[in-house]
């Protein structure tokens, strides 16, 4: 199992998608094991997207992302990373495929309503930038043994 950060962005907050996109994920199957609503400090900000620091775009970024509210979610599941990925869309809103949810609730390319890690090491640094330990919940929802085979070594 694997744990993936998501952040709905201040624009998905003010425009009111929190509960259809995270019901997109627990649809899907994928566990919520932190959530909360919060706003971003400009240095969390900084440091959250400091891998793109040298590009243009950057000090707009961190200004549309410490905007307003957002929603941080800490998301389980095998698989967790790419699954959150695909169900985001292509990072431009213009550009995402329909049933994404870039593709499905936005239309702008900075604009773009959600953040979600992109490898296991991306987000185990941004689960620790955005959650307290004590924050993340280790549970076993009911429903595990009907969302994946548990019968063998490991759940498929
Ligand atoms: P993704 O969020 O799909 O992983 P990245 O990693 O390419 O996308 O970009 C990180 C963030 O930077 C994106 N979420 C997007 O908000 C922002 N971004 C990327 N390119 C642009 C751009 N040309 N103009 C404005 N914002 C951008």
């Amino acid at each position: 199992m694997e744990t993936t950060l998501i952040i709905l962005k201040p624009d998905a907050v003010q425009r009111g998608f929190v509960g259809r996109i995270v019901t997109r994920f627990e649809e899907k199957g994928l566990q919520l094991v932190g959530l909360k609503l919060t706003t971003i400090a400009k240095t969390t900000a900084e440091t959250h997207y400091a891998p793109h620091k040298e590009r243009p775009f950057y000090p707009g970024l961190v200004r549309f992302m410490t905007s307003g509210p957002v929603v941080v979610v800490a998301l389980k599941g095998v698989g967790a990373i790419a699954i959150a990925r695909n169900l985001m869309g292509a990072t431009f809103g213009s550009k995402a495929a329909p049933g994404t949810i870039r593709g499905d609730f936005g239309v702008s390319n900075a604009y773009n309503l959600i953040h979600g890690s992109d490898s296991p090491e991306a987000a185990e640094k941004e689960l620790g930038l955005f959650f307290k330990k004590e924050e993340l919940l280790d549970w076993t929802p009911v429903s595990q043994e009907w969302t994946y085979d548990m019968t063998g070594p490991k759940p498929e």
